[in-house]
């Protein structure tokens, strides 16, 4: 049996982080809920992902994950990695930020399920292949960023009718919000999605928001996480333990 992870701070909750999208989602929203948490810096620049005890909890080498050493069940810490999952997670145990009626909660889940599927995954090619990759390649880029614009219409489309992308403020705006976030590199222009601005202005606006977005950001020393150096440690991974 391997042994439970240990407690890194006087929280109860261990957040393994870098202040990225996917680990502003989680500070975003233990802000919104108050839950205390211990920021567990992983410097995934330098290769802190491929550790072999944040391998125990994170087997697919990526931050966020988190350790609740009292979760509500009463047993034994639990760790999750996947950062959809983590926000159902935290969002559950305090009853915010996610429904119980049915339907509601599944709409959350669609959008939620919507962001990890399409809208994450299509930001990263577009942030690989304008600003990463080692040779311009138009087809990429112009595939990409098409892609992107099409799912920024998809969201403001919904938002025409609707304050936010389910019933009310949740964990799918949250999850969405920290993408569209970076509109500028997404060579987007917020101004011609006017539904799409006023959600992202009013989720900006809260103060939780700001908050959770800041909560690690002295980490990176000012400098991007794409360094000349993370280069090296996060592009062309291949299997290193089958
Ligand atoms: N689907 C994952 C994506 C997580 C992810 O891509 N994390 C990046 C930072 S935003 C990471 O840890 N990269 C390190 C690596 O690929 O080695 C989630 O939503 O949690």
């Amino acid at each position: 049996m391997t042994a439970p992870p240990r407690r890194h701070g006087p929280a109860a909750l261990d957040v393994y982080y870098w202040p990225t999208p996917n680990g502003w989602k989680i500070t975003i929203l233990l802000e919104e809920l108050g839950e205390p948490y211990n920021l567990v810096p992983v410097d995934i620049r330098k290769g802190a992902q491929f550790d072999p005890a944040f391998l125990a909890i994170s087997p697919n080498n990526k931050i966020p994950a988190i350790v609740d050493h009292a979760p509500v069940d009463g047993g034994a810490p639990y760790a999750l990695f996947e950062s959809a999952a983590i926000l159902a997670y935290l969002a559950e145990k305090h009853g915010r930020f996610l429904p119980t009626v049915l339907r509601e909660r599944h709409t959350v889940h669609q959008w939620l399920a919507w962001q990890i599927a399409a809208l994450g995954p299509t930001a990263g090619q577009v942030h690989h292949f304008r600003e990463y990759a080692s040779e311009v390649i138009p087809y990429a880029i112009e595939r990409f960023t098409n892609e992107i614009n099409r799912l920024y219409g998809v969201m403001n489309a919904r938002l025409r009718d609707h304050a936010w992308l389910a019933d009310d403020y949740s964990i799918a705006d949250i999850a969405c919000w920290v993408w569209i976030r970076l509109w500028r590199h997404h060579e987007q222009d917020l101004a011609t999605f006017p539904h799409l601005r006023r959600w992202f202005d009013a989720i900006a606006a809260r103060p939780a928001v700001n908050t959770g977005f800041r909560a690690g950001n002295a980490l990176r020393e000012g400098k991007p996480t794409m360094t000349r150096d993370a280069r090296n440690v996060l592009l062309g991974q291949r299997v290193r333990d089958a």
